[in-house]
């Protein structure tokens, strides 16, 4: 029986990449003096590592090996990146950021059905904590029963570890939640914690040949004004907005196959 509902945020929630870490990212490198500027096809290979530090890191390595080998690189590294999160929260309170279509939705719907809310994500606590307020209102991080943040777990996703800690604070098997994902790294994360999944493919989301099967390989909730087309179920393909009905019927039938 589906009891909660663990969405992760990037790319899923919103298309958070696109329209809120690369213009941080390169706001913040700009403001530094430094030259690097990130395109969204070189941002999309960099979307390999996950987490913000890591990232800078992997490409600093990439760039200037010797000056990301100094003993001071991980101390500038974490000012860099909390410029860019200072950047990226101001630019979600300012409204830059909007919801995915029909996220809104199922969220209400959720939460009308008596279902738990959870989040699992590899970004930056206030970056999930600004992005709920600015779109669903100042008391909505209450909605959720756990939000389990990057920082809050050893690794980062494609390990399991925040899926699992999101369930140990819900207090269910993997059996009673579904995991809605963007990414090959984030199903992949889900998975591994033995959850379900529900793919909605986002901007940075591309298909991924190694993907484990998921329950519904969507492009997107869909909403009153555009539904969710290019999609897969157990039933066969599928077109519309999905609903609560739909995630218990789907979460029932199981995995369809590979992803
Ligand atoms: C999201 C990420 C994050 C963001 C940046 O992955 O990889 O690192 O790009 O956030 P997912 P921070 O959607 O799978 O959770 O800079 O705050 O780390
Ligand atoms: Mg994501």
């Amino acid at each position: 029986m589906l009891k909660a509902l663990i969405w992760d945020v990037d790319g899923t929630l919103a298309e958070t990449e696109r329209d809120g870490h690369l213009p941080a990212f390169n706001q913040a490198f700009a403001e530094a003096g430094l030259p690097w500027r990130w395109s969204e096809p070189l941002y999309a290979e960099l979307l390999a590592t996950t987490g913000g530090k890591e990232r800078l890191l992997a490409w600093w390595r990439q760039v200037d090996p010797a000056a990301a080998a100094r003993p001071d690189a991980l101390s500038r590294i974490a000012a860099l990146h909390a410029a860019k999160t200072a950047i990226y929260t101001g630019r979600v309170a300012a409204g830059a950021v909007a919801l995915r279509p029909g996220v809104a939705r199922l969220l209400g719907q959720a939460r009308a059905a008596g279902a738990a809310l959870a989040i699992a994500t590899t970004t930056t606590r206030a970056n999930v904590l600004a992005l709920l307020q600015a779109t669903l209102g100042p008391d909505s991080p209450a909605w959720f029963a756990a939000i389990v943040a990057g920082d809050d777990v050893a690794r980062k996703k494609p390990a399991p570890d925040v899926y699992q800690a999101a369930l140990a604070q819900l207090g269910l098997p993997p059996s009673a939640a579904l995991a809605i994902e963007d990414s090959a790294i984030g199903v992949t994360a889900a998975r591994d914690a033995g959850l379900p999944v529900l793919l909605t493919r986002s901007a940075f989301g591309p298909p991924s040949p190694g993907m484990p099967p998921v329950l519904a390989d969507l492009d997107g909730l869909g909403d009153d004004d555009g539904p969710a087309a290019g999609g897969r179920t157990p039933q066969g393909p599928w077109r519309g907005r999905v609903g609560w009905g739909d995630l218990l019927r789907w979460h029932a039938a199981g995995p369809t196959g590979p992803g």
